[in-house]
């Protein structure tokens, strides 16, 4: 642990000086992230005592019901974004279609945000963690015009930098932008994401597997045989593992980077190519998962973050955590890969 309080912008400072032509402007869009996160945490802590749980009557994108503080996290990181006059446009889980901004100066602006504001807000009203999930690209269209589908239709691996903010027993922030993956925890006493966790490796074999159980009829056969691997006993791997599902991914991803384990959200009957979206929920926890050492795939062999999107609502079937249980996940759905 740190002997001193060291603050996410000092981080994000120190960082850069790894990039010799950085000219501070990914820097200041991550201060900027980590003020909304703040804004945010402060109304979700506070949700319980306001009006502002509970739904908002809109249906998002997802045809998912949209709970007031999705709409109002959702506000503000785009309105913060706006503001930086760094980014030039955002794709959010709640808006169907990009958000591009048209100011002289976010018009020049140099990157691009694809967000998931609030995930896991079904579990807003139950008080169980949320997250906010982000990504962060350099635009690839001509500075001083609109952003461009194209722009958001990268492939994970060109992401610039990628992070989560975890609404839980504590605010947490975690990071990365190529340099490993870095935990920052919110001291709400000076109101700074303060760094706690610098460099954080997840273990290459773990002993939870987090997969939604009740759609296990659904799912591909190599699955199914790798969950039953999971509970099968077997003392020198150390099985059976635990079974932990928050129904939360940043929260669920978070418990498994910190103690190792596997996350799937595989295909179901309802979910034909996966729930989860490739763009705001795939990519930058792949980015996090392989800066910690971790893998992301698809559970076809393919890497998540080589995925080319096509659309900026993809779903994708998603494998990821530790090493060698999303490897050893990877062979169960080769061996069984023509079997129902
Ligand atoms: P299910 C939340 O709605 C979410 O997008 C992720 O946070 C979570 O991992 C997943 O869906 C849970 O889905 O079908 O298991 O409830």
């Amino acid at each position: 642990m740190p002997s001193r309080i060291i603050t996410l912008n000092e981080v994000i400072i120190q960082k850069q000086s790894a990039f010799p032509y950085a000219k501070g402007e990914l820097s200041r869009l991550l201060s900027h992230i980590g003020l909304a996160a703040k804004i945010v945490a402060k109304k979700i802590n506070k949700a319980g005592l306001v009006n502002i749980l509970g739904d908002s009557k809109n249906v998002n994108v997802q045809g998912e019901n949209q709970q007031k503080l999705d709409v109002f996290a959702n506000e503000v990181f785009i309105n913060t974004m706006r503001a930086s006059g760094i980014c030039v446009g955002i794709t959010s889980e709640e808006n169907d279609e990009m958000v591009l901004f048209d100011d002289d100066l976010s018009l020049d602006g140099k990157y691009i945000i694809c967000m998931d504001p609030l995930d896991g807000s079904s579990n807003i009203d139950v008080n169980v963690s949320i997250g906010t999930i982000f990504s962060i690209y350099r635009r690839v269209s001509s500075r001083g015009e609109k952003a461009t589908l194209e722009d958001f239709l990268q492939p994970g691996n060109k992401q610039v930098a990628a992070g989560y903010v975890l609404y839980g027993s504590s605010t947490m922030m975690v990071y990365s932008t190529g340099l490993g993956t870095t935990g920052f925890t919110l001291d709400n006493t000076i109101g700074e994401f303060c760094l706690s966790h610098p460099y954080m490796v997840t273990p290459k074999q773990g002993k939870i597997f987090s997969v939604n159980q009740g759609n296990f009829i659904n799912f591909p056969r190599g699955t199914k045989e790798y969950i039953k691997y999971c509970q099968e006993k077997d003392e020198a791997t150390n099985r059976p593992y635990s079974a932990r599902y928050i129904g939360s991914l940043v929260a669920d991803f978070h418990r498994n980077l910190m103690k190792g384990g596997i996350f799937m959200y595989p295909t179901t009957g309802s979910a034909p190519t996966g729930k989860l979206r490739l763009l705001y929920e795939c990519n930058p926890i792949a980015f996090l998962a392989e800066q910690a050492g971790g893998l992301a795939t698809d559970g076809l062999g393919n890497r998540i973050l080589d995925i080319q999107p096509t659309d900026i609502h993809q779903r994708v079937p998603f494998y990821t955590g530790s090493k060698d249980m999303v490897q050893r996940a990877e062979e169960f759905m080769e061996e069984y890969k023509d079997e129902k």
